[in-house]
């Protein structure tokens, strides 16, 4: 049980002091405990605690847009805000739908996911999802989902560093789906640009413009889920820079506001924006939420932007991220490690389960880093690691150093 946490720690209730080797969760990038947050929230409670965000407006919140805005590629210029990373997902595949609808286009309503995708746990994200564990209890979920195949291929990539060279044909399998389908019934294609949360899966070289290309070729709309890797996480404000692709939609969440106060958002292009604007009267979308901009939230987020801007934080994984490869990928050759995958500051060690017992070898790794100081994360026999983007190269080598030990006492 963690009690308190300042800069790159936790420490227990007992008082032991962690090394936080996962940012919270994917979230918290420029450290713990940032006063400059904390500041910004008791501020914002004390002028103005809430507002409604139907029919009404407050200045912070079209202050945050246009820094979010200001963040993101191209001509993604408009922001709607959620509370989470799964009421993003689930706006962006209401947008994608109702804005083939207001066009004129309404049979475009098809949904396509990825397998091995993670994108929150509404109904609309656990559908275009691809973990089992994920849909399997809850039923038949959207009607009108298919999926593409995943990406990973151990056989041929593993222990790639970054991007792996063999597997940009499987953006093809968008064309299959469209001959399966028609285009004319195909809304969006929503991805993870790298995989988070089924292992830190970066795509192959080349995927992820082919992906484009199909998409532009058949009118499909691309939403990327940033949610782990917008705000910094490999070395660029979006994975949409790293990778020099433009999406149609961004979702992200978790580092908006340095997960200190919950918020998502879908940052969508100007086009999108203006066909609800031009072609609807009176309410443009039928979506919101109670907390949709909430103004506690957005000044979070405003005093978080500045911290990442100040601490020059967004693309400060472009150094760190190579000590992390290089640390990461030392540890071949341990037992049982069948993998190793890493792109800008988060990185993966896949192990081989302990027959019968899937998941045992990760989580065991996962309770000895603990017991020795490092908090990291067990997704089955997938162990990965996403430090804040303060993290020094003394404590990236303590992080694998600390795998290193646990792996070993695992074996
Ligand atoms: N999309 C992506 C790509 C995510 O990683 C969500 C959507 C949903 O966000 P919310 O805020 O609704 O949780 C996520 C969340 C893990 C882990 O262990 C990852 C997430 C959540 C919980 C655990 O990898 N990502």
């Amino acid at each position: 049980m963690l009690s308190r946490a300042e800069g790159m720690y936790y420490w227990t209730v007992e008082g032991r002091k962690i090394l936080d080797g996962f940012a919270g969760m994917w979230c918290v990038n420029a450290g713990h405990g940032r006063k400059e947050i904390a500041d910004a929230v008791h501020q914002q409670l004390s002028t103005m605690e809430y507002a409604p965000p139907f029919q009404m407006g407050h200045p912070i919140v079209f202050q945050f847009a246009n820094e979010i805005a200001k963040l993101a590629p191209g001509d993604l210029d408009h922001v709607f805000f959620t509370n989470s990373g799964s009421e993003a997902v689930d706006t962006a595949l209401k947008i994608a739908i109702a804005y083939h609808r207001l066009r004129g286009d309404a049979s475009r309503q098809r949904l396509i996911g990825r397998e091995k995708g993670y994108h929150g746990v509404g109904f609309g994200g656990i559908s275009v999802g691809g973990m089992v564990n994920n849909r399997k209890f809850f039923g038949a979920m959207l009607p009108g989902v298919d999926h593409l195949r995943h990406t990973l291929d151990i056989g041929r990539n593993a222990f790639s560093r970054g991007e792996p060279e063999n597997g940009a044909e499987l953006a093809d399998d968008l064309e299959r789906l469209v001959q399966l389908h028609d285009a004319s019934t195909i809304a969006a294609v929503i991805v993870e640009p790298v995989v988070g949360s089924a292992g830190v899966i970066p795509p192959p070289k080349g995927y992820l413009k082919r992906l484009r290309e199909i998409c532009t070729k058949h009118g499909i709309l691309m939403i990327m889920d940033e949610v782990i890797t917008g705000f910094g996480r490999i070395g660029q404000p979006f994975a949409a820079q790293y990778f020099d692709v433009m999406p149609d939609m961004i979702t992200c969440a978790k580092g908006i506001t340095n997960g200190a106060i919950p918020m998502g958002a879908v940052i969508v292009r100007k086009g999108i924006y203006d066909t609800f604007m031009d072609k609807q009267d009176g309410i443009e979308l039928f979506h919101g939420y109670t907390y949709s901009g909430h103004p506690v939230a957005c000044a979070a987020g405003l005093a978080t932007q500045e911290i990442y801007r100040r601490e020059k934080l967004l693309t400060r994984a472009q150094e760190t991220g190579k000590y992390l490869e290089e640390g990461m990928h030392s540890l071949k050759g341990l037992p049982n490690v069948i993998d190793i995958r890493n792109i800008g500051l988060t990185a993966c060690v896949e192990l081989a389960p302990r027959p019968g017992k899937v998941g045992a070898r990760g989580f065991e790794v996962f309770l000895k880093c603990f017991e020795n100081g490092v908090l990291v994360r067990a997704s089955g026999d997938i162990v990965p690691v996403s430090p804040p983007l303060i993290i020094d190269k003394q404590q990236i080598e303590q992080l694998v150093n600390t795998l290193a030990d646990s792996i070993k006492a695992a074996a």
